[in-house]
């Protein structure tokens, strides 16, 4: 007969493809029966802060909710920070642990209930009678709340025999609230007053974020721009909502050029559509100008910026199309503001040192991240590709450099958190979402060695479809730019130059240390290799400290 660990086992494959994990005492049950009674796949991570984090990469890459796993006690508690960059990024995943025993604790037990309750994730636990629609609630909980769940076995209910699974129609569908429609009086008035002041704006901005692409908004936001020749913008995690990027002025804040920045400051109409606006959104203030209206579409409960002077709730999707309705109905369509030719000046970025190098002789990151875009775009095989990003001042590369056809497809998990350490595990994730596309990693010396026990998850879970960038500077650069700089002792920012194309080497990878544009070729031949014939590629690329990026520099101007 089913234990209960199977009645779990057996309700979460009807609603998941995917679970991701560390095996222990905890949870052999439950992967017992995942294993036997379920086509779910099972992939090994080899931390289990990379169970969750791939789950969470997995879903941040297809929208597809997946599954982390871990033993109680440690195990557990190794899932902590990655538990919490879910809860703060809102990314709903199930995280099933094993726990203490229903007749209380053991000495090696925590109270994971209060510790999963910490970093804002709520647990559900199973009994004998009540497994699999305790599942179901998990899941639906998960999906609504946009959070991670943890669904708790005890070890003493975990192989206790629990009948038939209850058949599918006997449970409970999970089910996404409804999308907010602004069809209230007072919303379609505010969208009444929205469409007016865009039909009059003479230098209109539309910026948009993740919450746009959430809310399947990104041909409606296209057109919309379209019928008021307005300008676009996205946050870094909003990049590639607008289906055409010739007038896009590229991500608002520090990963923008300053040209194109200083463009948006111009807007008299801004409507931010699914963003936040954060501090780095925002440019710490900066973005707009006293002049601009801006107008923020959301669904959060409230605006979310002093700078905001309208605010509409509702869902991003309706209310862009309930304003091209009303505008179309004016026949308002108007030419951009400024020339295609004028916003790609203004999004130019810096190219970095000709040649490549930096006066120290090492590489220019600004250089090498050029190089690596244009090399990515130009074989169809990397063109198709997810990027994951660790945490760390490098990140600013990806961001300012490597273009994004959509924002499923470029994932910074760790960054709501302000955690570095969690790019190798991203990579499994992302792969088993993704199965077509090309996984690149862009990951620092730093958090690459704090991710290193799921350097061999990656390499063995996407092989041939499986690119990383190690941006190698031999230091915690970030903690170099932001105290070094100010004069604090720099022997604990300084790291000893590791060999990360050896270590990639020894779990079965090609390693290719980078010390000039031309070793970059290597990254060429690779891609014009079929993915099954070629392994999982490490570019360890040597670059400078010395190049601080833009935003790096921001935060140092705005700190001191
Ligand atoms: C888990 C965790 N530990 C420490 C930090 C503090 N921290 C932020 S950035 C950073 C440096 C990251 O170094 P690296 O990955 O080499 O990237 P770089 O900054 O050199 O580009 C550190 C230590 C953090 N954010 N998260």
């Amino acid at each position: 007969m089913p234990t209960v660990s199977a009645h779990v086992a057996l309700t979460l494959a009807r609603h998941i493809d995917h679970v991701f994990g560390v095996m222990g005492n905890g949870n052999a049950h439950f992967l017992d029966a995942l294993e036997r009674s379920t086509d779910v796949t099972y992939t090994a991570l080899r931390h289990e802060a990379g169970g969750v984090v791939a789950a969470d990469a997995h879903f941040r890459a297809s929208g597809r909710l997946a599954a982390a796993t871990a033993t109680y006690g440690a195990g557990f508690t190794n899932t902590l920070t990655a538990l919490a960059e879910a809860v703060q990024a809102h990314v709903p995943l199930i995280l099933v642990v094993g726990d203490e025993p229903t007749s209380g604790p053991r000495p090696w037990d925590v109270d994971q209930i209060a510790l999963a309750s910490a970093v804002g994730a709520r647990t559900y636990t199973v009994g004998r009678a009540d497994a699999a629609a305790t599942t179901v609630i998990a899941i639906e909980h998960a999906l609504s709340y946009r959070v991670p769940t943890v669904l708790a076995i005890p070890y003493d209910v975990a192989k206790l025999d629990a009948g038939e699974v209850p058949d599918a129609a006997e449970l409970p569908a999970p089910h996404l609230p409804a999308p907010l429609s602004p069809s209230s009086p007072f919303a379609a008035a505010a969208v009444d007053e929205l469409a007016r002041t865009l039909a009059s704006a003479r230098r209109p901005v539309l910026l948009a974020g993740r919450g746009a692409w959430r809310a399947g908004a990104g041909e409606a936001l296209g057109a919309l721009a379209d019928a008021t020749g307005a300008l676009t913008a996205t946050t870094a995690l909003g990049r590639g909502v607008f289906p055409r990027g010739d007038f896009d002025l590229g991500v608002t804040g520090g990963f923008g050029a300053d040209a194109a920045m200083e463009l948006i400051g111009t807007a008299d109409v801004a409507v931010v559509f699914g963003a936040g606006l954060n501090q780095f959104t925002m440019r710490f203030g900066q973005l707009f100008s006293p002049g601009t209206r801006v107008v923020q579409v959301d669904i959060a409960p409230a605006a979310t910026h002093p700078h905001v002077g309208g605010f509409i709730r509702g869902d991003v999707r309706l209310v862009a199309a309930a304003l091209i309705d009303r505008l179309t109905a004016t026949g308002t369509a108007r030419e951009r503001w400024a020339s295609a030719a004028d916003v790609a000046t203004a999004r130019a970025q810096e190219p970095g040192a000709a040649g490549g190098l930096a006066p120290d002789g090492r590489l220019d990151p600004r250089s090498v991240a050029v190089r690596i875009g244009e090399l990515l775009e130009s074989d169809p095989s990397t063109r198709d590709r997810v990027v994951v990003s660790d945490g760390g001042h490098f990140i600013g590369w990806a961001n300012m450099y490597w273009p994004v056809a959509s924002p499923d497809r470029f994932m910074m998990v760790g960054t709501a958190y302000q955690s570095i350490g969690l790019g190798f595990p991203s990579v499994p994730g992302a792969a088993a979402a993704r199965p077509d596309a090309t996984v690149v990693l862009s990951t620092g010396d730093g958090g690459g060695l704090m991710a290193l026990a799921d350097l061999e998850s990656a390499v063995r879970v996407a092989g041939g479809r499986g690119l990383a960038v190690v941006w190698n500077d031999a230091a915690y650069g970030a903690e170099v730019n932001l105290y070094g700089l100010q004069g604090l002792a720099r022997g604990p920012m300084l790291i000893p130059e590791v060999d990360f194309a050896g270590l990639a080497a020894s779990v079965g990878a090609r390693g290719v240390v980078v010390r000039t544009l031309d070793d970059l070729d290597a990254l060429a031949e690779w891609a014009a290799t079929p993915a099954s014939d070629r392994p999982y590629l490490l570019l360890d690329c040597r670059i400078s400290g010395d190049v601080i990026a833009p935003y790096q520099q921001e935060i140092v101007r705005v700190n001191s």
